[in-house]
């Protein structure tokens, strides 16, 4: 039988999948973005400095992404940067750095306990972890709190929280500001010791070892003997440690491979030093091994998309924006996100992606819980749901004393000048970054001081592509194939869609009912 849900909810934005069900299984799955959006029509014309405050409200959750994704293409075609947005002033650099990771300490909490921590409430009763009932009650409330935290530090810097003001074409618009900046290690420490559950004795990256340490060694033995208990530990309970607990339902209910596909996984890279080292690398994992990332793989592929055919292209940044036209009910097309593509492969990104590559690079210093580094070396996928939730988790604490090393290094820079002045007329530039849910790329072209084109490929867009001309599926789509189902139980679906986090407000603006029209802009 067909089973639609749409709209698919807790997600940002407006999604739906269409599902072909066979004896309580998945055999087909179609992932459909049911807005249209139009944000790179909009700036075509402009004046390049205004792009970065308009495409910030593509989305109210990952603001700070793209007006920093927007500053750093516009600014590395002036030649001021390189696309990770490494040149600028030093404090510029380190302040916008700041920013960004204060946002993704924020954002995946509101993933842990608002978007996917209710999937597991009733799981949690069936397999009579009691202890875990932190996501539905205490932990929900702690987790608010150490947001509104969180949400006054970026407004220390950011000015104002959603749509950050201060970071501008050249550098950031405040000097840094020492008073200030203690205010902040006092928020990041309290939000630690949130996170932890614990005394601060140690880093949140020991911590984050911790994790994966107890994934590895109770959670597979224990599972032989029946049901997985959580660390008996008294200070644990607290924070992020209640997210443990998803991972240990998952166990629970034997949903240890749900949500597994081919592990095809891409990074840019993230958070560029002053000298350009990435905190987070870029590589792209094409199923076998990490290659290097070279942007000028990706292309979009149009032919299931409500567009028209010439609207995609090979490589992205020679596609023609003014060729964006919505063609709403074009033959066998079904969802209006593109299907972003990586040297013509289909990959999932978002923590797992940055994980891998960092993996990679820096020997697994995070842990390696499900065997990742064996999984993918010996050709085994790596790539499900409950690979996906650590990875987001792990990601959490690392960025936690990310942040704590950066403020420190920040207050040496009391009263140095953040910002570089800068003209513009002609050039060609690309912005990459990681936002929460992954891979984040803006291309622009700019001539007689004019945008003349814009495109942007949201992390979500890679991860709710549709098929693409070789008919080879998106991530989302094929992770979904093979998750059983029921009439009376559907959470398995809704678990492995969330556990890519998704934001359709990012990936796709005008909405119709009617079965057929053309949207003229
Ligand atoms: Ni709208 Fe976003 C993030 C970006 S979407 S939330 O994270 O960029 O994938």
């Amino acid at each position: 039988m067909e089973v639609v849900i749409d709209p698919v909810t807790r997600i940002e934005g407006h999604h739906g999948v269409r599902l072909k069900v066979e004896d309580g299984v998945v055999k087909d799955a179609h992932s459909l973005a049911t807005m249209f959006r139009g944000f790179e029509r909009i700036v075509i014309g402009r004046d390049p400095k205004d792009a970065p405050i308009l495409l910030q409200r593509i989305c109210g959750v990952c603001h700070n992404d793209h007006r920093l994704a927007s500053l750093f293409a516009i600014e590395n075609a002036a030649k001021l940067t390189n696309e990770w947005g490494a040149g600028l002033p030093e404090p510029a650099v380190l302040l916008r750095n700041a920013i960004a990771a204060l946002q993704f300490v924020f954002d995946h909490p509101v993933w842990a306990y608002a978007l996917t921590g209710p999937d597991y409430c009733d799981a949690i009763h069936k397999t009579g972890l009691v202890r875990f009932d932190p996501i539905v009650g205490r932990g929900v409330k702690e987790a608010v709190l150490a947001q509104k935290r969180l949400h006054q530090a970026m407004t220390y810097i950011g000015g104002k929280v959603p749509h950050i003001m201060t970071p501008i074409p050249g550098g950031v618009s405040l000097e840094i500001d020492a008073n200030i900046i203690s205010k902040l290690i006092s928020i990041v420490l309290d939000v630690k010791k949130w996170a932890l559950g614990v005394g601060l004795g140690k880093t949140a990256l020991e911590h984050a070892r911790d994790v994966a340490g107890y994934v590895i060694d109770d959670v597979s033995k224990k599972l032989e003997k029946g049901v997985v208990e959580p660390p008996n530990d008294p200070e644990v309970g607290k924070g992020l440690y209640d997210l443990v607990s998803l991972i240990l339902v998952m166990a629970n209910l034997g949903l240890k491979d749900m949500g597994e596909r081919t592990p095809t996984m891409l990074a840019y890279g993230f958070l560029a030093d002053p000298n350009g080292e990435l905190f987070f690398p870029s590589g792209f994992f094409n199923g076998k091994e990490l290659e290097k990332f070279d942007y000028r793989n990706i292309g979009e592929d149009v032919k299931y998309s409500y567009y028209d055919d010439e609207a995609g292209g090979s490589y992205v940044g020679e596609e023609d924006t003014r060729k964006l036209i919505p063609k709403y009910g074009k033959a066998g097309a079904y969802t209006w996100a593109k299907a972003p593509r990586y040297k013509g492969m289909p990959a999932e990104v978002g923590p797992l992606a940055r994980m891998v590559a960092k993996g990679y690079r820096d020997g697994w210093e995070v842990g390696d819980p499900l065997d990742l580094r064996k999984n993918l070396a010996g050709g085994r996928t790596a790539s499900n749901a409950l690979a996906r939730n650590i990875a987001r988790i792990q990601e959490e604490l690392v960025l936690i004393d990310y942040l704590e090393n950066l403020l420190l290094e920040l207050k040496d820079y009391a009263g140095k000048k953040a910002y570089v002045k800068y003209e513009i007329n002609d050039g060609d530039g690309v912005g990459l970054r990681e936002a929460p849910r992954g891979a984040l790329g803006h291309w622009v072209k700019i001539r007689g001081g004019k945008i003349e084109n814009y495109q942007v490929i949201a992390p979500t867009t890679w991860n709710v592509s549709p098929r693409d001309s070789k008919d080879q599926m998106g991530p989302l789509e094929e992770a979904l194939i093979g998750t059983p189902i029921s009439e009376s139980d559907q959470w398995n679906v809704i678990r492995v869609i969330h556990s890519f986090d998704l934001c359709l407000a990012c990936t796709v603006h005008v909405y119709s009912e009617k079965s057929s029209w053309t949207i003229k802009i």
